[in-house]
C-alpha cells in the first residue's frame, strides 16, 4: 500500500493555516537554527541551490534543485509543476533556467518501468563553476548514516507536546512531542539522519517512485532532521568508502499533525540508484569520477572511463590532461595542444589559432609591462568566438602602438 504523503512544497491551503508558509531541513538540536554553512566534511554543500520563480533574480526562494556537473540540475517535478522556474540560485549566484531543457525521468524498474516519476533535470544557460558529483549506483540500505541539504522552512524554538488528539498541551500531559514549523523563515541548512526504511514505492500524486526514508526521532542526536515545507529538491548524501555520493532527492514527508515536525514522522526521498544511467545518458559530459574528465573522453583517450589522471601530462606537451579537454586538443599526441599560431598586425590585429568547434574562444590584451604588479587584461570581444577548426581567428581592434595579447578557451 502507498503512503499517504504531502508534496513538500505546497500546503493544501484549503485545509489549513492560519500561517501563511511552513519549514529548512529542520534539526532538533538546540535553537535550532544553526547548520546554514557547509559542514566540516562536506558532501555537496555548495551544489544545493534553490528555486527562482519569475524573472531570474535573488528574490522569492522557492524549493531545492542540486547541482550534477555539465550545467545540469535535478529536482522534484512537482517543483517543476508548481513553480515553473526560470531561475535557480547556487553560491548567491543566479543562473537561468533553460526550459527547453526539462527531462522528466522514467521509471526503470517494474512493475512500474516507463512511467513517469516526481524527479526533472533541467539545464541552466551559464556554467556553474562548481564541481560535479557523484551519484550513487546502487541503494542504500537501512541504518546507514545520511546528510540532508534542503532550503525548507525552519522551526520554532521550543519544543511542543500534543496529547493524543493533538491538541497542544503542556509536557507532562503530553503524548506527542516535536516542533512547529516557523513558517516565517527559511534557508539552506545540513541534517543528519540514518536510512530507516528501502524500497517503498510511493505516488505524491507525481508518480510512482522507489523512495528510502528517514525517521525522525527524539533520540537522534542534535543533528537529527526532518524534512518540511519547501526541501523538495534537496539533496541526500551518503559516504561510499571515503566518496560522498547523491543518494537520494527529498520528495515528501508525512506529517502526523499541520505543519510540525513530530517525532516519529518520515521524510521520503527518491533512490535515485535507480535513475543513475538516466542521468548519465543525458548529460553528455558526466564525470563519474568527478575529476573535470568526462567518461566519454577518458574512454575515448585510455579506454576506461575513469582511468585517466586530470594532471598528467600523457603525451609530454606541456598540457596537462585537463587543460587538453578544457581545449579540446588531444591528450596522445604532443603535436595537439592550444597556442596562438599567428599574430597578424595591420589595421586591425588578428590572432590565429587552431579552434575547435566544440570550444568558444576569446582574446585578451594588455598595454602594461607583462611584469607590471597590477596588469590589466582587457576583453577584446565580450562575446566569445566559437572555433572554426583549423583558420580560427579573432580580430582586435586595438590602436594602442604595442601590447601583449592572450587567447583564451571556454567550454560553451
Ligand atoms: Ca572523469
Ligand atoms: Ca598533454
Ligand atoms: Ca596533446
Amino acid at each position: 500500500m502507498l503512503p499517504v504523503v504531502r508534496r513538500l512544497f505546497y500546503i493544501f491551503i484549503t485545509l489549513l493555516l492560519s500561517a501563511g508558509s511552513v519549514l529548512a531541513v529542520l534539526i532538533s538540536g538546540g535553537n535550532g537554527a544553526v547548520n546554514t554553512t557547509a559542514p566540516a566534511d562536506d558532501p555537496g554543500w555548495s551544489n544545493v541551490g534553490s528555486i527562482r520563480a519569475g524573472k531570474p533574480g535573488m528574490a522569492g526562494s522557492r524549493a531545492g534543485a542540486v547541482y550534477l556537473g555539465d550545467k545540469w540540475f535535478i529536482t522534484a517535478e512537482h517543483v517543476h509543476d508548481m513553480d515553473g522556474p526560470t531561475g535557480v540560485v547556487v553560491g548567491a549566484v543566479c543562473y537561468t533556467v533553460d526550459s527547453n531543457s526539462w527531462t522528466r525521468l522514467q521509471n526503470t524498474q517494474n512493475p512500474y518501468k516507463g512511467t513517469d516519476t516526481d524527479l526533472s533535470l533541467f539545464q541552466v544557460k551559464e556554467r556553474p563553476d562548481l564541481p560535479s558529483l557523484r551519484i550513487r549506483s546502487t541503494a542504500v540500505s537501512s541504518g546507514n548514516n545520511v546528510v540532508m541539504i534542503g532550503n525548507g522552512y525552519d522551526r520554532h524554538t521550543d519544543l511542543v507536546y500534543w496529547t493524543a488528539n493533538w491538541e497542544l498541551t503542556n509536557a507532562v500531559s503530553g503524548v506527542h512531542t516535536g516542533y512547529l514549523w516557523n513558517t516565517s523563515s527559511k534557508i539552506l541548512r545540513w541534517g543528519t539522519n540514518r536510512v530507516s526504511a528501502v524500497n517503498s514505492w510511493m505516488n505524491d500524486g507525481y508518480g510512482i517512485i522507489r523512495a528510502f526514508r528517514t525517521t525522525f526521532d527524539s533520540t537522534g542526536g542534535s543533528n537529527e532532521c526532518q524534512a518540511a515545507l519547501y526541501d523538495s529538491g534537496g539533496g541526500v548524501f551518503y559516504k561510499n568508502s571515503g566518496n560522498w555520493e547523491l543518494a537520494g532527492i527529498m520528495l515528501v514527508v508525512d506529517e502526523m499533525t499541520n505543519s510540525a515536525a513530530v517525532y516519529g514522522t518520515t521524510t521520503y526521498m527518491a533512490d535515485l540508484s535507480d535513475f543513475r544511467v538516466q542521468i548519465t545518458n543525458t548529460l553528455v559530459n558526466f564525470d563519474s569520477d568527478i575529476d573535470g574528465l568526462p567518461d566519454w573522453w577518458e574512454t575515448k583517450y585510455a579506454n576506461n572511463a575513469t582511468n585517466m589522471s586530470a594532471s598528467v601530462d600523457s603525451d609530454n606537451d606541456g598540457f596537462t590532461n585537463e587543460k587538453e579537454w578544457l581545449a579540446d586538443t588531444n591528450p596522445t599526441n604532443s603535436a595537439s595542444f592550444f597556442e596562438i599560431d599567428s599574430f597578424a598586425a595591420e589595421v586591425d590585429q588578428t590572432v590565429t589559432f587552431i579552434g575547435s568547434t566544440a570550444r568558444q574562444y576569446q582574446v585578451f590584451y594588455t598595454t602594461n609591462d607583462l611584469t607590471a604588479t597590477n596588469l590589466t587584461w582587457i576583453t577584446a570581444n565580450t562575446n566569445k568566438i566559437w572555433g572554426a577548426g583549423t583558420n580560427s581567428f579573432i580580430t582586435v581592434t586595438n590602436t594602442a602602438d604595442k601590447a601583449f595579447y592572450r587567447l583564451k578557451v571556454n567550454l560553451p
